[in-house]
């Protein structure tokens, strides 16, 4: 046999750390870090070996699958089908559907692993360009729409993400996120830990704010429970001290930087007093904090998924940059910066949109041609123009994944017909008429479409597929040039000739900021990164403002009037006082990844993981005993789950991982069913959202708990 190793990216995360795999022939002898990538050093995460479980899992689909619905109670069968019928059948009920109903019939939903997935991003269009249906959703409606709404209002597009240049900085305030366990998001930062410990080496600081003792805030020098759902008040309260101690100083970014006087007014009664008692962190604490901020020579304020997919995501986000500029922290080494990637996702690409339409049912605005994820069951259960009668599902599930998971599943069944290019038959998959399975991700080759442009540090790698395709098995991106082209046939239209993934690749890096055509020394093209499989280092981020902005006029005006206009909402929320229920928020943990991870047996051994955290003392009051069953219940739905005891809780605050329930009848992941779990979205809310942004929240959901 033939012993080989291949540089490889991990794709799981968003650290996209770089890998050496051991080959023998077919078989996977060795998974480990690669030493020489640039960015990630070494680091990997015990869920890279999840990659080999993938690739030789026996309930992953090898090839399309099409549903016989059981009639009278008996149970659905799934029958192998060859690739023609399922892509022929895909495309006729799609064509068919669109014109009998128009094409807001066709409801499209991509979920989280399209952008760890450079052919999923280069040829989805393939076929999307033929249903500009107003019905487009996505994960970014339970996830980051916040961070891009504020990303384009301040900065010009929705990808000009600042990301924290934690090596160099020496104050790091981090709201509602756990790079430790989940590796770091919209922060492309493999080896957080070594990262974190070498900041507080150094001296500097790292404040945690958050309503769980979570695994970073255990590193962190200083922790803050706070409310959830309250930050907004928290982020207010240091931007007023900053104004009303005359902190605020934009330093390099002041020639270009408008609108904070117009902010300092309209959040004047948002004062460290106001928020105490809503977020539980005292006024002196907050202004502590702000002057500590303000004073550092090289700060930080960030937050993630805890303040982006609550109430008050979208104040929250904008806060906080604010923060970042009011301190002068913006665009400086040490603060947060913005990246250029290689193949840059900026210049030349649409900056995005919002509130162009909105949703049919609940009015919600599209952002970037998509509507909240939170509104998909009832448009397609309610009927009238418009109604979703066809769903094309790709790399999401969106029954564990998205509010009140439970009423979408019930959707599910209503529909026509519904497709899936997932690997897996799984909640959401079960719903299908026909599953597409693409290739393994060891099949294909790999370029980070998705995350240099949120990384620390500039680099770049191509990594080649580890094993062949094999005989007769379709990449995600030729599944989706395949529909695209039969579509296009049964329209009476030319098929459109498409490049491979790897050849539009190369073109954005012939044309990109590190190409011989603009005068790099680097001259990077796919030739170029094939030489260097660990990827090409292509320094740390540097200061590009205002050149970077895409705003017209090339500034940033603070005084944004979308969330200008949002502070009311949060004025009049919180002059009522609280309802007195627990507050649900997720956790996540390294050896899980949304809802996918969990048929490797590797990865889900050891201790039940879904499980209920919540402080003894709100236990006690409910008579509840550690470790019983107990019934978490919200408007929307219940479960029954174990209670776990933890100190580590804020009290009134409850806490449960999402992506569990695979209890579900009929779907073939042995490994997963046997640690099913309950889904966390079978009591959140599709009701609950950031109103400003339609993102939902799924944080900081009302609950009660009571023994079972
Ligand atoms: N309550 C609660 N809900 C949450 C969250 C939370 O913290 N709490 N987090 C939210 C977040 S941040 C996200 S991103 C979403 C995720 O929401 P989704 O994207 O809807 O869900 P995933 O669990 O990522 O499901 C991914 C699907 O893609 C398939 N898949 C994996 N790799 C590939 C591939 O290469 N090609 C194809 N075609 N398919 C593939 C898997 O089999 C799986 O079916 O969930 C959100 N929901
Ligand atoms: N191991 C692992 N890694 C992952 C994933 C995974 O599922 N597992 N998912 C990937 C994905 S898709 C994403 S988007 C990222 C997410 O990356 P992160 O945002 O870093 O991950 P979370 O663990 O969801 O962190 C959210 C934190 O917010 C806290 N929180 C909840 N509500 C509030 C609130 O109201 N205020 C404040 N201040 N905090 C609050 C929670 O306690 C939690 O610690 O992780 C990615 N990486
Ligand atoms: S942290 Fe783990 S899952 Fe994420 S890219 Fe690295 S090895 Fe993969
Ligand atoms: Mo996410």
């Amino acid at each position: 046999m033939t012993r080989a190793i291949h540089h490889r990216a991990c794709h799981l995360c968003e650290a996209i750390c770089g890998l050496l795999i051991e080959t023998d022939g077919e078989q996977i002898l060795s998974i480990k870090g690669d030493p020489d990538d640039p960015l990630s050093r070494g680091h990997i995460c015990p869920k890279a070996v999840a990659l080999q479980d993938i690739h030789e899992d026996p309930d992953r689909l090898r090839g399309p699958v099409r549903r016989i619905r059981g009639v009278n109670g008996a149970a659905d069968q799934w029958r192998d089908i060859g690739w023609d019928e399922a892509l022929d059948t895909t495309a006729r009920q799609l064509v068919a559907i669109a014109q009998r109903d128009g094409v807001n019939a066709i409801g499209i939903y991509m979920g989280n692993p399209t952008v760890h997935n450079y052919g999923m991003m280069t040829h989805q269009k393939n076929l999307f360009r033929h249903f500009r249906t107003d019905n487009r959703f996505s994960a970014t409606s339970v996830d980051q729409l916040p961070h891009h709404l504020v990303a384009m209002w301040l900065f010009g597009h929705k990808s000009l993400f600042p990301i924290p240049d934690i090596d160099r900085c020496d104050y790091f305030l981090m709201l509602g996120a756990n790079p430790i366990a989940s590796n770091g998001s919209i922060w492309t930062v493999p080896d957080v830990r070594r990262r974190i410990k070498d900041l507080k080496r150094r001296g500097g600081k790292l404040v945690v704010v958050d309503p769980r003792r979570t695994e970073t805030a255990q590193l962190a020098s200083e922790h803050l429970f706070i409310t959830p759902g309250s930050d907004a008040l928290f982020l207010l309260a240091l931007l007023q001290t900053l104004f009303a101690e005359d902190l605020v100083d934009p330093g390099a970014l002041s020639g270009f930087v408008s609108g904070l006087d117009t902010v300092a007014v309209a959040i004047a009664d948002f004062t460290p007093e106001f928020a105490a008692p809503h977020t539980g962190i005292d006024a002196e604490t907050t202004r502590r904090l702000a002057r500590e901020l303000a004073a550092a020579g090289a700060g930080i304020c960030y937050g993630r998924m805890g303040v982006s997919t609550q109430a008050y995501g979208t104040l929250c986000q904008w806060a906080l940059q604010l923060l970042n500029i009011a301190t002068g922290n913006l665009d400086q080494p040490g603060g947060s910066l913005f990246t250029l990637p290689a193949v840059d996702q900026v210049s030349g690409i649409s900056p995005g949109g919002f509130g162009r339409h909105h949703s049919r049912v609940r009015g919600l605005p599209e952002f970037d041609r998509e509507l909240p994820a939170a509104a998909m069951a009832e448009e397609i259960t309610t009927p009238g123009e418009g109604q979703i009668r066809a769903l094309f599902v790709g790399a999401g599930n969106p029954v564990l994944s998205t509010p009140n998971g439970r009423q979408l599943d019930a959707a599910l069944e209503q529909l026509e017909f519904m497709a899936c290019l997932d690997p897996y038959l799984n909640e959401t998959t079960r719903q299908a008429d026909i599953i597409l399975p693409p290739t393994s991700p060891l099949e294909h080759d790999h370029y980070d479409l998705g995350f240099h442009i949120n990384a620390i540090r500039n680099t770049a790698r191509h990594s080649e597929a580890v094993f062949p395709k094999p005989e007769g098995a379709l990449h995600d991106w030729e599944i989706f040039a395949e529909l695209g082209n039969r579509v296009a046939e049964l329209l009476g239209q030319a098929p459109q000739p498409t490049l491979p993934p790897h050849e539009i690749i190369d073109l954005g890096l012939q044309m990109g900021p590190y190409s011989a055509r603009q005068g790099s020394p680097h001259a990077l093209s796919l030739a170029e990164l094939r030489q260097h499989p660990s990827g090409i280092d292509l320094g740390p981020l540097q200061p590009q403002l205002p050149q970077r902005l895409q705003t017209r006029d090339q500034t940033i005006n603070c005084a944004t009037p979308q969330p200008l206009a949002d502070l009311q909402r949060l004025r009049d929320e919180f002059a009522e006082p609280g309802d007195g229920l627990l507050r649900l928020i997720g956790r996540r943990h390294v050896r899980s990844n949304n809802s996918w991870m969990h048929n490797y047996r590797r990865l889900v051994k050891g201790k039940d993981r879904c499980t209920l955290l919540m402080h003894p003392r709100d236990m006690q009051s409910r008579d509840i005993a550690d470790g019983v069953e107990v019934t978490l219940s919200s408007r929307a739905g219940a479960v029954k789950v174990t209670v776990e005891a933890s100190e580590d809780m804020m009290p009134g605050v409850v806490s449960l991982p999402h992506g569990y329930g695979h209890d579900r009848p009929g779907i073939r992941m042995q490994t997963a069913v046997r640690h099913a779990g309950v889904s966390c979205n079978d009591v959140t809310d599709e009701l609950a959202l950031d109103v400003l942004s339609g993102n939902a929240a799924v944080n900081g959901v009302p609950v009660t708990v009571s023994p079972a």
